[in-house]
């Protein structure tokens, strides 16, 4: 099977922050997945680069507009690739191969009549670079419900997108595929919005810069920005080797831009009849120490700070806790230091660091750093359990249920320690096999562990196996989670705490 996930792409102009990154990790755990399944994986990121900010900020530095977007779009790349994200491509809008393609969609586009020559005024976001409806730009008191700045009144020529003939189609698909649009209550806010009518869109603008994609065959206008980047998720994919993975699986985005991926994005691919994706998943926000992050507080959790997380508490600490803690769902989630290093310290230390480092101290005291043979099925259900949950709710993007299980599992085989107290087996020679059976059990589970935290905290899984013995090779997900691979006889290696607590 293949598997197509993509992030939104992030505005050039910005630096990457916890958000970005969020939805980036996410992504990659996703992808990580899947190919821990042996599924096909096409794993997109990327830069959105032709904001007219970029013209502005480029022009303060004084630099080019290219210049300073290649300069920001390789703070993203360095920040994804110090993070260990594994995008097979990283797509920048200003590249020709996007370039060519968006402006070859917009030519059909024209062609079927979809985009055409109008006039538009409206009130203008300039921070977002969107034209906000009159309901809206009153409701939000004629100012950008982002940045506080007042709102433009702004008439211009423009190329508009008929949206308007898609209503029906739009509120079709959502009742057809509910799937389309996840969670419920984002679908439930687009198909409240379609139905109150939907008007045609512009999609271009002039304003004497050369900074962005041409309407082809017109000398003035410029793509609108967001029509651009929306192109990006095909665009990569558009040639003759990558064409199997269209239709996108799922793109990952947050709620601030739902309406472009759920309402404009599908509309134009109707238009060009394309496949469409099979979901868009919109989560929600990141709060910084019980406060939205904005600017005028200056409370990002910045790249600086994500520096720090990592190399205090290391990445697979700060991967699972996002994973973990994250507003995958309908809540702001809230990014707090003291939480981090509570979680830290109860899950990561004190549940999976000491499952691993106790099972295997005691293979080392009792059976000479050899895993024994197995002798009874002892955590067996418990897993075949787990496992089952974890498959289906990483499938369904549920990261947070997969990790509960995950997690509830290693709470079950440390419970098991307990009750089967192997440092009384080891006193009496005539439990000598019920002691192997159990040192086995725990040997298993924690193979078992090593690979299910794979898409989570990659790192951690290779430590694992290697302290365990046995590599940090893996198979698929299908055959290592059966139980009973770990084989008896396996000399374990090196014994080292995974997460030293911290205070
Ligand atoms: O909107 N919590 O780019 P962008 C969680 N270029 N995620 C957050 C977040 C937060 N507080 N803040 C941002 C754009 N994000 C356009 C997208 S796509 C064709 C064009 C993440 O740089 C989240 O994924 O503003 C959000 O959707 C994205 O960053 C917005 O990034």
């Amino acid at each position: 099977m293949k598997f197509y996930v993509t992030t939104p792409i992030y505005y050039v102009n910005d630096r990457p922050h916890i958000g970005h990154v969020y939805t980036t990790t996410i992504a990659d755990i996703a992808a990580r997945f899947h190919r821990l399944c042996g599924d096909d994986v096409f794993f997109l990121t990327g830069t959105d680069e032709h904001a007219a900010k970029v013209v502005d900020s480029a022009a303060e530095h004084g630099v080019t507009p290219q210049q300073w977007a290649d300069e920001n779009a390789k703070a993203f790349q360095d920040t994804f690739a110090k993070l260990g994200i594994s995008n097979d491509d990283f797509i920048r809008t200003s590249q020709e191969r996007h370039k060519v393609k968006a402006q070859q969609y917009v030519g059909e586009l024209l062609k079927t009549g979809d985009v055409y020559l109008g006039d538009y005024e409206g009130w203008y976001d300039a921070g977002q670079e969107e034209y906000l409806p009159e309901n809206k730009a009153k409701e939000y008191e004629f100012k950008s419900p982002f940045n506080g700045k007042p709102l433009v009144r702004k008439k211009e020529k423009n190329y508009f997108f008929r949206l308007s003939r898609y209503g029906d189609s739009l509120l079709k698909l959502l009742e057809e595929r509910p799937e389309f649009v996840h969670p419920d209550v984002r679908r439930n806010e687009v198909r409240n919005r379609i139905r109150e009518g939907l008007n045609d869109v512009p999609i271009s603008r002039t304003g004497g810069s050369d900074w962005g994609i041409r309407i082809p065959g017109d000398s003035e206008h410029t793509i609108y920005v967001w029509i651009d980047a929306l192109f990006n998720y095909l665009s990569t994919v558009d040639t003759d080797e990558r064409r199997k993975f269209w239709p996108a699986d799922v793109h990952l985005i947050a709620k601030d831009i739902l309406w472009f991926h759920a309402v404009i994005w599908p509309a134009m691919l109707i238009a060009l009849k394309r496949e469409l994706p099979r979901q868009v998943y919109a989560h929600s926000f990141w709060i910084s120490e019980g406060q939205k992050m904005s600017k005028s507080l200056g409370n990002f959790i910045d790249i600086e700070k994500i520096d720090q997380y990592v190399s205090n508490f290391g990445l697979d600490a700060l991967r699972y806790f996002l994973a973990r803690y994250g507003p995958l769902g309908i809540n702001d989630s809230d990014f707090a230091e003291a939480r981090f290093n509570d979680v830290y310290n109860a899950e990561l230390a004190d549940k999976l660091g000491n499952l691993v480092n106790r099972t295997l101290t005691m293979i080392q005291r009792y059976r000479n750093g050899v895993a024994p043979q197995a002798s009874d099925e002892g955590l067996r259900t418990d897993a075949e359990t787990m496992v089952a949950a974890y498959r289906e709710r990483m499938n369904r993007l549920d990261f947070v249920g997969a990790l509960d299980a995950l997690w509830g599992f290693v709470v079950r085989s440390n419970q098991y320690v307990e009750e089967s107290a192997p440092w009384k087996l080891a006193k009496d020679p005539a439990k000598a096999r019920q002691l192997d059976g159990v040192l086995y059990n725990l040997a298993e589970s924690v193979r078992l562990i090593s690979v299910l935290v794979t898409p989570f905290m990659p790192t951690t899984s290779g430590a694992i196996r290697t302290q365990l013995g046995v590599g940090d090779k893996r198979g698929l997900f299908a055959e290592e989670t059966n139980w009973g691979r770990l084989a008896a006889g396996t000399k374990i290696g090196q014994v080292a705490p995974l997460f030293p607590k911290r205070t």
